[in-house]
């Protein structure tokens, strides 16, 4: 099970060594807990959503959730989703994502800031990237403005092991000196330890306490994460979409046919661009059928990007069938009409 290769084994080696001796670690002068809390916000979910790829993938997508001086606070928080990598460490496809976290409050001060990772997948865990660094601020991998971490956990610490649902990771941190404002970022590597045909869901949920002139506060930020294949292989279960982008879109060898329907009117203009993402290059085409399967428009010559523009001649559902012809990859779909 613990098969691990060249550079990566150098890379796990010096996450894990270091972690073992700073569990449970906890600093000294940190603000107390607050003996209450007496509000409780919960801001409306960041969602995100992929295909969940079969090789190594660029996904480079941020889920922003920010807020502007709700409740005395002002946030600026993102996910962003960098890396997919298939088959990497212990053998498990990983997904690497940094989570950032700005605060500042209008008065009083921050009291602190909770990071969790939350997923009912059993097997899968959360690592978070060279955590002991995260306090220094010549780390070249996270960024911490007047906290100072105070706890954390995740399956390399051995707090957290996988096999067990609920919590994967967490970072607790607390403000230095009563700040008005502070920051945090980090990566967390998101170990699956599933095969490529499960979907996972993973919350993160942000957690800042804070006083403000009168009362400790609490504001919840969720960030919903789903990664998982598709099933629009075929007519029955095509997608439907409408006017818009649609993003995370992913072909391979293994899933070469994406379906998708769009509901038209007869005389009805529809504009439809399909881009494939710079790295990896896939290359498709693109072929348009009316509701009796018959083809009305072809773009068949293999590319990296369509542009389809038509008229359509009735009224019902126009189907879009995407095929891989060439590599792999993401690609979007943007749909104006
Ligand atoms: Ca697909
Ligand atoms: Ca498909």
């Amino acid at each position: 099970m613990f098969r691990i290769r060249g550079w990566k084994a150098i890379l796990f080696l010096s996450i894990i060594a270091p972690m073992s001796l700073l569990v449970a670690f906890r600093m000294a002068n940190v603000t107390p807990e607050p003996a209450t809390v007496s509000d409780t916000v919960v801001l409306n979910a960041a969602t995100w959503k992929t295909e969940r790829p079969d090789h190594n993938a660029i996904i480079m997508d941020t889920v922003r959730a920010d807020t502007t001086y709700e409740h005395g606070i002002s946030t600026r928080q993102s996910v962003l989703v960098e890396y997919y990598y298939s088959n990497f460490l212990l053998d498990s496809d990983v997904v690497y994502i940094i989570v950032n976290v700005t605060a500042n409050v209008e008065t009083g001060f921050v009291h602190s800031v909770n990071i969790t990772f939350n997923e009912n997948y059993e097997n899968s865990g959360v690592e978070l990237f060279q955590i002991q660094h995260w306090s220094d601020p010549w780390s070249l991998f996270c960024h911490i403005a007047n906290l100072s971490i105070v706890g954390y956990g995740d399956f390399t610490s051995l707090s957290l092991p996988m096999g067990t649902k609920g919590v994967k990771a967490f970072v607790a941190a607390e403000s230095l000196n009563q700040s008005m404002s502070v920051h945090i970022d980090g990566i967390a590597g998101w170990f699956l330890m599933s095969p490529q045909w499960r979907t996972h869901y993973m919350q993160i949920m942000t957690e800042i306490i804070y006083y403000d002139g009168t009362a400790f506060r609490r504001v919840l930020q969720p960030f919903d994460l789903e990664i998982g294949p598709d099933d629009n292989n075929d007519w029955e279960t095509a997608a439907e979409i409408h006017e818009g982008n649609y993003t995370g879109l992913y072909l391979c060898e293994s899933d070469s046919v994406d379906f998708y329907k769009i509901q038209v009117s007869q005389g009805q203009r529809i504009r439809i661009n399909v881009t494939g993402l710079d790295y990896p290059v896939l290359r498709f085409a693109v072929f348009l059928y009316d509701a009796n399967e018959e083809p009305v428009l072809v773009s068949s010559e293999p590319d990296t990007h369509h542009e389809i523009e038509f008229t359509s001649g009735y009224t019902g559902y126009l189907y879009i069938k995407i095929q891989q012809v060439q590599f792999w990859g993401y690609y979007q779909v943007e749909v104006s009409v």
